[in-house]
């Protein structure tokens, strides 16, 4: 696949984290997420050896290839080259996006959390291919996470860029289609889906709740 067909263009985007995930294998956690319609997996297991990090992303790299679904690896450059993975999500206290951007050139998808629309500017103009913006709902996921910023935040990072936006932090179910009518074009979930008794099932009704939304709104504009 060349680079230019491997963009992230929005939709459900499951980030990792398998404490969330009861016990339940790997390999059977990704392929349910890429089942029930996740069109990204990030990897990120902070608290884990690289080493261990590694030998799980071999798999997760296998499976997404197999099935056509975008492989991310948090934070680590190192970690993304070695794993052939497709793009590597780094936030504002990692390696600097244009350092990032030596690194791995156009080779790989660079995403940027942002938490205010000056950072989403920034990252957009150093050659970021998509925006994390959150938390936007208070979550338990990450335990250092800022205070939540609200559905306020995606309308203001909407207005400044016009790469693609993942909203995330305490995202569910109820809540998604408020995401998306706010300006975000894909939700990033952990737990909503990591954590569920069917993570497929799970999956599915949140990328149908997305499509929905993402319908309505592309109606909506073309009516006016
Ligand atoms: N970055 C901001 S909030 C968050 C990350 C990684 C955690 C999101 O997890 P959840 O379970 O979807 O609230
Ligand atoms: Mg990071």
């Amino acid at each position: 696949m060349k680079y230019a067909e491997k963009t992230a263009r929005g939709g459900l985007y499951v980030v990792t984290g398998m404490e969330f995930s009861g016990g339940r294998a790997y390999r059977d956690v990704i392929n349910a997420c890429i089942e029930g319609g996740a069109g990204i997996i990030q990897l990120r297991e902070k608290n884990w050896p690289v080493s261990r990090v590694f030998e799980i992303g071999r798999e997760v790299r296998e499976i997404t290839r197999k099935r056509g679904a975008l492989f991310i690896v948090n934070d680590r450059v190192d970690l993304a080259l070695a794993l052939e993975a497709d793009g590597v999500h780094v936030g504002q206290e990692d390696l600097p996006l244009q350092a990032v951007r030596r690194l791995v050139g156009s080779k790989l998808i660079v995403g940027v959390s942002a938490g205010t629309p000056e950072q989403a500017l920034e990252a957009e103009r150093n050659g970021a291919d998509y925006i994390g913006v959150g938390p936007v709902f208070p979550t338990e996921t990450k335990k250092d996470a800022r205070p939540p910023r609200g559905l306020e935040i995606l309308g203001q990072v909407r207005q400044a860029v016009s790469l693609p936006i993942y909203g995330i932090g305490g995202i569910k179910l109820h809540n998604v289609a408020s995401v998306i009518r706010a300006g975000a074009d894909g939700a990033a979930v952990v737990s909503a889906v990591v954590g569920a008794a069917d993570i497929a099932g799970a999956a599915r009704d949140l990328v149908t709740e997305i499509d929905r939304v993402k319908k309505s709104n592309h109606q909506t504009a073309n009516h006016t």
